[in-house]
């Protein structure tokens, strides 16, 4: 059996028209333009590229954008200071800070500093608490890319077996979260697999659904997991350069090998990435509805 492809750039594009419709009425109908902040420290040239599709994507959708970029040597009072600006400033309903910040600034204390209500990345304590409590707030975007790459495709999630790879804040550790929930794509039975977990084989192999979120190119190998399995690959590695300069990436699983095994898997590139940019620009319309007053 060859896996049916899940395609992010499909799922987000569909994603992103019904975006258009919502931004477009909110504009005609009570004169509110979303707007969105990204803050981007350091030229890490991932980072780089991630927030600069960020800003285009938002413009595209008739989002207000600002885009602010950074040196790598500013100090954490500057960007503090910043983020209280967007804070208090009425165009914008959404501010994220892009990740990883240079490590003399201290990662959690910005978060912390970000009005919870504009925290589009859902990464504020506020709304973590209230994502693993189920109530309403902004879910990480890209768990809830995943989420809705799940339901979009069909993929039953309700008493299966759900191995997670990777225990990180933005990826890991809220999907095994989401996806034990009572909500659609939940209801699953949840493992999280980790650097010091003993037998991780012994786990994919029995997995209905395998979430790869570690960042090691080609990790999930096909003798790792059983026949039909559903994967959805998280990992974005730069595993080197072409020729006319643009990075070659992988994901965390040897899609060529484990293609031939899975019913479903998701690509690197054009997998979870385009949804991850995607639910930021839901999350923001969010925002900018809750501001209004209008949910
Ligand atoms: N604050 N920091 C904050 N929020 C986030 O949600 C992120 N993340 C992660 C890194 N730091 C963050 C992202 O935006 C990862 N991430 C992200 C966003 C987009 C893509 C990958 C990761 C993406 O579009 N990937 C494309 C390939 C792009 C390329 O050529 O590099 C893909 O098709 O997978």
């Amino acid at each position: 059996m060859s896996a049916k492809i899940i395609s992010g750039v499909e799922i987000a594009k569909a994603i992103r028209e019904e975006l258009t419709v919502v931004v477009t009425e909110l504009k005609d109908k009570h004169n509110v333009v979303p707007g969105l902040v990204t803050i981007l420290v350091g030229e890490n040239p991932a980072s780089v590229s991630y927030v600069t599709a960020k800003s285009k994507t938002a413009k595209a959708l008739g989002i207000y954008s600002e885009q602010v970029d950074l040196p790598a040597d500013t100090s954490e009072e500057k960007l503090l200071a910043l983020i209280d600006q967007y804070n208090n400033d009425e165009k914008i309903n959404g501010i994220l800070v892009q990740l990883p910040l240079p490590k003399h600034i201290n990662e959690a204390k910005v978060l912390y500093a970000i009005d919870p209500n504009k925290d589009v990345d859902g990464f504020h304590p506020v709304n973590v608490g209230k994502m693993v409590l189920g109530e309403q707030c902004f879910l990480p975007c890209t768990p809830h890319g995943i989420l809705e790459m799940l339901e979009r495709s069909g993929v039953e999630t309700s008493g299966k077996e759900v191995v997670v790879l990777g225990r990180s804040n933005i990826v890991g550790k809220p999907i095994a979260n989401l996806m034990l929930q009572k909500r659609p794509s939940g209801n699953a039975t949840v493992t999280l697999c980790h650097t010091r977990t003993k037998d991780t084989d012994f786990h994919t192999r029995r997995a209905d659904i395998i979430i790869a979120a570690v960042g090691v190119p080609n990790l999930v190998k096909a003798n790792q997991v059983k026949d039909g399995v559903v994967i959805i690959d998280v990992g974005v590695n730069r595993i080197g350069m072409s020729e006319s300069g643009k990075a070659i990436l992988a994901g965390d699983v040897d899609f060529n090998e484990v293609k031939e095994k899975a019913s479903f898997i998701t690509p690197v590139p054009g997998g979870v990435g385009p949804m991850t940019i995607t639910m930021l620009m839901k999350n923001t319309v969010q925002a900018a509805k809750q501001a209004a007053g209008l949910i």
